[in-house]
C-alpha cells in the first residue's frame, strides 16, 4: 500500500525549454535542470513536473508527441534523461512527466499509417469520419481556433483534432490504443519516473455519435470542451489504467481536467475510486471568460475576488473528506498571477506575490509552483503581435481580429497581453547578466526585460525576498499536519477586499487572512487571542489593520 506522500508534497514546475540551457544553443535542456537541481532542492520542493520532453515536431512546445519513448534531441539524449533521474532522486527530489495521450503528433508512426488507408492496422487508432453534405462531421472548434477536423484525402475522411491539425485525437473507444498507452506508461515508471501529468485526461473520452457542441449566435463553430469534458467513458478507462498500471507503482498522479467540477473530481479522486491522486481544475483561471462567448477565455477584466473566493472555497469544501485538490495560481498555460490576481507595480509587486503565495499555500491540497512564481516573476505586458510564438495566441487574433473581425486589434492586443500563455514561457530569470543567465546564446524567446531587476541571484539567501519568503510557506507545510490534513472553514465570502478563511484540525486553528487591496483597511476576527503568528509579509503585525496587500497567518492552539 502507497503512502500518500504526495498529500504533504510541493511540486516544482519545470518548462525545460525556458529552464537552463547548458549547450549554448538558445533552448533549455536536461543537463541544464540538472545542474539547477539544487536551486529547486533549496526552496523546498519534493517532486518537479517536468513539461513534455518527447520527440516532437513542436508544433505546441512538445505537446505533439512523433515518439514517446525517446527524448527530444534539443532537450539532451536518454542517457542525459536517466542522469536526471537518478540526481534528483539521489537529491530526495521526485519527477513527474507529462503524459500527453488524448492526443498525438500527427507526425507519430501511428498516425502517418493511419491516414493512408481505411483498412491499415493503424486505421483505428484515431477518429477518423466521413463527410457529411461534403463538410466536416459536426460543428466543433478547436481549442486552438478553427475547425477540430481536418481532411485527407487519401481516405475521403475528416480526422478529428481538439487542437491543432498536428495533434490528431486518440481514439480510446480502441483497446488497442489503450494497450499502446498503458506500455510506454510502464516504460517510463519501469524507468523510476514518479509519476504522470495527465494532459487533458478527461477529454479522451468522446460522447456517443459526436453529436454537435452548443454553439453561441454568430459563432463559426460549437464549444467543444461543452461537447467533450468528462465523457462517458472516462471514470472506466481511468479506472482501467489505474487497475492495469498506475497500482502497480508508489507514484503519484495529477489529472488536468479542463471544465471539471468538484462532483466529477471527486469520481475521479475519490480516496476508493482507484483513478487519479488529484486533478487540476479550471473554475478559478476562467474566471476572466469573456462576456462574449465567442471570444472564450480572452479578456482584460481584472478578476473580482469574491468570485476568486467562491471558485477556491468551493473546492476546497467539496473535495475535503472526499478527494484531493491541487493548488496552483501558475502553468505555462496561464499568465503570471502577480500580474493577474496581484499588483506588478514595483510598490506592490513583491508584497501581493508573498500574499498570493500565502493565499494558497495554507489551503489544503498539494501546492504546484511554476518555476519563476517563487520569484515574483510578471507578465511581460507585450504590445505587439509580432512578440508571441505561441499558437494559440496567434490563431486567436487571426480568427477574432482578421477573419470573424469580432473585434479591433488594439483590443485582441490587450487581451493577449493579460491572458496569453506566452507570459508564462519567457527564459527563467537566474540573475542580471546577459540573457538572465539561461543562456550564452540568444534565447528560442525573448526574456522578459525586467530580469534584471527580478532574478534568483537577487533572491536567494535574501530574508525579505520572495524566494525566501516561499522558502517558508513550502517549510510550514512540511511541518504541519494542520495545514496539509486541516478541515476548510471560508470567512466573509462577500467581502470585496479580504480573502480570510481557518484551517481546522485536532483543536488547533490557523486564521489565513490576506488584503487583495492596496488600501489600508481594517478586519477583526479575533486574532488578538491567537497563540501566535505565524507568517506574514510586513516585519511587525498591527492586529486588525491590514495594510496594502498585507497577508498574515495566525496559530491558534
Ligand atoms: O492544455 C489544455 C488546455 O486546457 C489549455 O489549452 C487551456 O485550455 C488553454 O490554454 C486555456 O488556458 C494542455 C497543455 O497544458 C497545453 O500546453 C497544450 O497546448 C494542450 O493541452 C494541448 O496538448
Ligand atoms: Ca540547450
Amino acid at each position: 500500500m502507497s503512502t500518500q506522500w504526495w498529500k504533504n508534497s510541493v511540486v516544482y514546475q519545470v518548462y525545460p525549454r525556458s529552464f537552463q540551457d547548458s549547450n549554448n544553443d538558445g533552448i533549455g535542456d536536461l543537463p541544464g535542470l540538472t545542474q539547477r537541481l539544487p536551486y529547486i532542492k533549496k526552496l523546498g520542493a519534493d517532486v518537479i513536473w517536468l513539461n513534455p520532453i518527447y520527440k516532437s515536431p513542436d508544433k505546441d512546445n512538445g505537446y505533439d508527441i512523433s515518439d514517446y519513448r525517446n527524448i527530444q534531441d534539443v532537450y539532451g539524449s536518454m542517457a542525459d534523461f536517466d542522469h536526471l533521474l537518478a540526481s534528483a532522486h539521489q537529491q530526495g527530489l521526485k519527477l513527474l512527466m507529462d503524459l500527453v495521450v488524448n492526443h498525438t503528433s500527427d507526425q507519430h508512426d501511428w498516425f502517418q499509417q493511419s491516414r493512408q488507408s481505411r483498412d491499415n492496422p493503424y486505421a483505428d487508432y484515431y477518429i477518423w469520419r466521413d463527410p457529411v453534405d461534403g463538410h466536416e462531421p459536426n460543428n466543433w472548434g478547436s481549442f486552438f481556433s478553427g475547425s477540430a477536423w481536418t481532411f485527407e484525402p487519401k481516405r475521403q475522411q475528416y480526422y478529428l483534432h481538439l487542437f491543432a491539425p498536428g495533434q490528431p485525437d486518440l481514439n480510446w473507444e480502441n483497446p488497442k490504443v489503450r494497450q499502446e498507452v498503458y506500455s510506454l506508461m510502464k516504460f517510463w515508471l519501469d524507468k523510476g519516473v514518479d509519476g504522470f501529468r495527465m494532459d487533458v485526461i478527461n477529454l479522451i473520452s468522446k460522447p456517443a455519435g459526436l453529436p454537435d457542441a452548443p454553439q453561441a449566435p454568430n459563432a463559426l463553430y460549437g464549444d467543444v470542451q461543452a461537447a467533450v469534458a468528462d465523457g462517458p467513458k472516462l471514470n472506466a478507462y481511468l479506472k482501467e489504467m489505474n487497475e492495469q498500471v498506475l497500482s502497480h507503482y508508489d507514484i503519484m498522479t495529477v489529472g488536468e481536467m479542463p471544465g471539471s467540477t468538484p462532483e466529477d473530481a471527486i469520481a475521479y479522486t475519490g480516496f476508493d475510486a482507484h483513478e487519479l491522486n488529484m486533478v487540476f481544475q479550471f473554475e478559478h483561471v476562467s474566471l476572466s471568460a469573456n462576456p462574449d462567448p465567442r471570444l472564450g477565455k480572452w479578456n482584460d477584466q481584472p478578476v473580482k475576488l469574491v468570485d476568486l473566493k467562491a471558485a477556491l472555497s468551493r473546492w476546497q469544501k467539496e473535495l475535503d473528506g472526499h478527494g484531493w485538490n491541487s493548488l496552483y495560481w501558475n502553468n505555462h498555460d496561464q499568465p503570471r498571477a502577480v500580474s493577474r490576481f496581484g499588483n506588478d507595480s514595483p510598490k506592490y509587486r513583491e508584497l501581493s506575490a508573498k500574499m498570493l503565495g500565502t493565499t494558497l499555500h495554507m489551503l489544503q491540497g498539494t501546492p504546484y509552483v511554476y518555476e519563476g512564481e517563487e520569484l515574483g516573476e510578471t507578465n511581460v505586458h507585450y504590445t505587439r503581435l509580432d512578440q508571441y510564438e505561441d499558437l494559440e495566441s496567434i490563431n486567436a487574433y487571426n480568427q477574432l481580429v482578421k477573419q470573424e473581425k469580432i473585434v479591433d486589434d488594439p483590443t485582441m492586443l490587450s487581451y493577449l497581453a493579460n491572458i496569453s500563455r506566452d507570459n508564462a514561457r519567457t527564459p527563467m530569470q537566474w540573475d542580471n547578466t546577459t540573457n538572465a543567465g539561461f543562456s550564452k546564446a540568444q534565447p528560442w524567446f525573448a526574456l522578459n526585460p525586467n530580469y534584471t531587476s527580478i532574478n534568483a541571484a537577487a533572491e536567494v539567501d535574501q530574508p525579505d525576498s520572495v524566494f525566501s519568503y516561499y522558502q517558508r510557506l513550502i517549510a510550514l507545510r512540511h511541518d504541519s499536519d494542520l495545514i496539509v490534513h486541516g478541515t476548510y472553514e471560508e470567512l466573509d465570502p462577500n467581502d470585496e477586499q479580504v480573502f480570510a478563511y481557518r484551517r481546522h484540525y485536532q483543536g488547533q486553528t490557523l486564521l489565513v487572512i490576506s488584503n487583495f487591496t492596496d488600501q489600508t483597511i481594517t478586519r477583526d476576527y479575533q486574532q488578538d487571542q491567537a497563540d501566535h503568528r505565524v507568517i506574514g509579509n510586513y516585519a511587525d503585525d498591527l492586529g486588525t489593520t491590514l495594510r496594502p496587500y498585507e497577508t498574515k497567518v495566525y496559530l491558534f492552539k
